[in-house]
């Protein structure tokens, strides 16, 4: 039997609730999966990167080393931060600890961070977000309930087995208490959060994982903090909101997302800017921006945010295929934000065409054309329609009504290979 406890009863504050919004208007995020695993670069496998502990069954006792050489003196948040805002992203999600165990933070509760066991020294994510703060972009914590470094995480589960070298004992309610010290100072050391953004809980589901405890224990420090949970299931009680791991909201192409259930909460899809998280020095597979937007624009019309991965490399720097991809996304972004940001997913449902968007006080939809082979679209809408202009140029777009809505003239020159805009005025 699954004993999870959700947070019973759970009644989102003013605070919370103001947050969601603010998290469904934002739209676009960066995901950033950084910590002392990023030196061994997927150690010559296309497809590891922050799992080489587990994938290559490296003992703890070895592991622990590369904090001796983690020194990413190059990292300089405040030109993460800029680069982000010129990216027209709005907020951060970064590993605060991963599976590895290893905390990217200075933990009183544990001396397994980068404060205590690196050259470096410092506390990234205090570092962060002073720039964050500065600059006007939000940031969450990915925090993982999984755990293949400590030793009451008891019993195991189908990961970080016995190769790890950890007592085969331990004692579960001491990890809880362990995790939500972590949680506590992660949520009063570092200013108000976006929100935490788990992911383990798929390692062992029968676990209890004291959900109740522990999400009540976030929403009492900081009730405007969201929660996500990456647990690939319809979300439990006292979660913010929905996530799913590269697909769009209700898909499985990847054989992650367990339910069909698209809940009402804001919802966020995680993508990666190559197949890897963390950085893999062989992992080519660089998507192009075409590729980026399209998603970041499909995932808008399925009423989604869009989280774009990055690794940063051990100097703490980021990749520079990464950055120049950034680079021309926030180009599309400082042109056709508008039709993005602040919208929902339209009210015409997603199409092998492409998707709509909607502005909130539903007076301008978009539609986004993906893919076109002919010159004209027919759209299955019934509201009436004042005008009809390209995005781009302000063009009008010539239509007429059919019996199931309207079909409209596209000619070739005015087609856009990532993304024809029409504005439509209802
Ligand atoms: O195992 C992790 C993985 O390393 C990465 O953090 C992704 C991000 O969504 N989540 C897990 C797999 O579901």
């Amino acid at each position: 039997m699954v004993n999870l406890f959700a947070q019973s009863n759970y009644e989102p504050s003013d605070k919370n609730l103001k947050n969601r919004e603010w998290f469904q208007d934002a739209k676009f995020g960066l995901f950033i999966h950084w910590g002392i695993y990023c030196q061994m670069a997927g150690g010559g496998d296309l497809g590891i990167a922050e799992w080489i502990m587990n994938s290559k069954q490296i003992p703890i006792i070895a592991y622990e080393n590369l904090g001796n050489y983690f020194n990413p003196i190059e990292f300089d948040p405040k030109e993460w931060v800029a680069m982000v805002k010129s990216t027209g992203i709005k907020y951060i999600t970064i590993t605060s600890k991963h599976h590895d165990g290893f905390a990217m933070f200075d933990s009183k509760v544990s001396d397994y961070d980068v404060v205590d066991r690196t050259p470096y020294g410092k506390d990234i994510l205090k570092m962060l977000k002073e720039e964050c703060d500065k600059q006007g972009i939000k940031l969450f914590f990915y925090y993982s309930q999984l755990d293949w470094h400590h030793p009451d995480y008891f019993p195991r589960g189908r990961t970080g087995g016995s190769y790890t070298g950890r007592p085969e004992s331990g004692n579960w309610e001491n990890y809880i208490k362990y995790m939500n010290g972590q949680l506590t100072e992660l949520l009063t050391n570092y200013g108000s959060i976006g929100g935490i953004w788990f992911d383990g809980m798929w390692d062992k589901w029968d676990e209890n994982w004291h959900l109740d405890e522990t999400y009540s224990l976030i929403h009492k420090l900081q009730p405007g903090a969201l929660i996500g949970s990456n647990h690939h299931k319809a979300p439990y009680e006292g979660e913010d909101f929905q996530m799913f791991e590269r697909d769009l909201p209700g898909r499985n192409t990847m054989g992650f997302n367990q339910t069909g259930t698209i809940s009402p909460l804001p919802l966020e899809m995680c993508e990666t800017m190559n197949g890897s998280w963390g950085y893999n020095i062989k992992d080519r597979r660089f998507k192009s921006s075409k590729e980026i937007i399209q998603t970041l624009v499909q995932a808008a019309g399925h009423n989604a945010n869009f989280l774009l991965n990055t690794g940063p490399l051990p100097n703490g720097k980021i990749q520079k295929e990464n950055i120049d991809t950034l680079k021309v996304v926030g180009e599309w972004m400082s042109k056709n934000g508008e039709t993005i940001y602040n919208t929902r997913g339209g009210i015409i449902p997603p199409h092998h065409w492409g998707v709509s968007t909607i502005t909130k006080n539903k007076k301008t939809m978009y539609l986004h054309i993906l893919n076109l082979e002919d010159n004209a679209l027919h759209v299955e809408f019934d509201g009436d329609i004042k005008e009809i202009t390209f995005f781009n140029d302000n063009s009008k777009v010539s239509y007429s009504q059919t019996d199931a809505g309207y079909l409209l003239e596209i000619p070739p020159a005015k087609r856009n290979d990532i993304d024809t805009v029409l504005k439509v005025d209802l």
